[in-house]
């Protein structure tokens, strides 16, 4: 049986929540790392023109962050067997997803308008985005108490991106109004095996 291969670009994104997980998992995967013009080439072979994809020998290829997660989770242990805890969990992928998406469609604007269109990001519709996943959640430290799940990851990576500063015109702090929010990625930031992937 050849490693699951996971494909993604050699930056944090869509991809470092699954290679997160396998890492924790101890599972033996290939991290398959797309550089500069070989995208274009592999670009029309993906089932939906993007990436992550993960390959598993015998089954195919899959796309779709959310689902590549969610089926590594599932696979060992870091999703939650109760449907409706898991579906919770899922809601909260797809609301990850739906901020990324605001953010992705201010890449492409021009200089004065990207300030513009992510400073009200920052202080409308993120603030509100933030306040409802607040709501979601318990006291922690993880989504589902304890136990760390593939959604804590997904949160962690996107929380990552504002807290490294490196996203133009939004605040690192943009989320200093949610605890609870900040809690989930602190305790992540803390996992020994969160250390352990960023100190190899
Ligand atoms: N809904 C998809 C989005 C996939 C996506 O847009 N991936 C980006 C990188 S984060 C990509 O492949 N961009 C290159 C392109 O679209 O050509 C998912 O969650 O996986």
């Amino acid at each position: 049986m050849t490693k699951p291969r996971l494909t993604y670009f050699d930056f944090s994104g869509r991809g470092e929540d699954a290679r997160l997980a396998y890492f924790i998992a101890g599972v033996d995967f290939e991290d398959n790392r797309i550089k500069g013009a070989a995208w274009r080439e592999l670009k029309p072979s993906t089932p939906f023109g993007g990436l992550p994809t993960l390959e598993i020998e015998g089954k195919g290829v899959l796309a779709q962050s959310n689902a590549i997660l969610t089926y590594i989770g599932r696979e060992h242990g870091l999703h939650p067997q109760d449907n409706w805890e898991a579906a919770r969990h899922e809601a909260l992928m797809a609301a990850v997803e739906e901020l990324r998406g605001a953010i992705s469609r201010t890449l492409g604007l021009s200089p004065d308008e990207k300030r513009r269109v992510r400073e009200e990001l920052a202080a409308g519709e993120m603030q509100t985005w933030g306040a409802n996943v607040e709501r979601q959640l318990g006291d922690g430290p993880f989504v589902a108490g304890e136990a760390l799940s593939v959604v804590d990851l997904k949160l962690f990576v996107l929380l990552n991106w504002f807290v490294s500063g490196t996203l133009d015109h939004v605040p690192a702090d943009v989320f200093r109004g949610f605890p609870r929010l900040m809690g989930v990625f602190e305790a992540v930031r803390r996992h020994p095996r969160v250390v352990a992937w960023y100190a190899r």
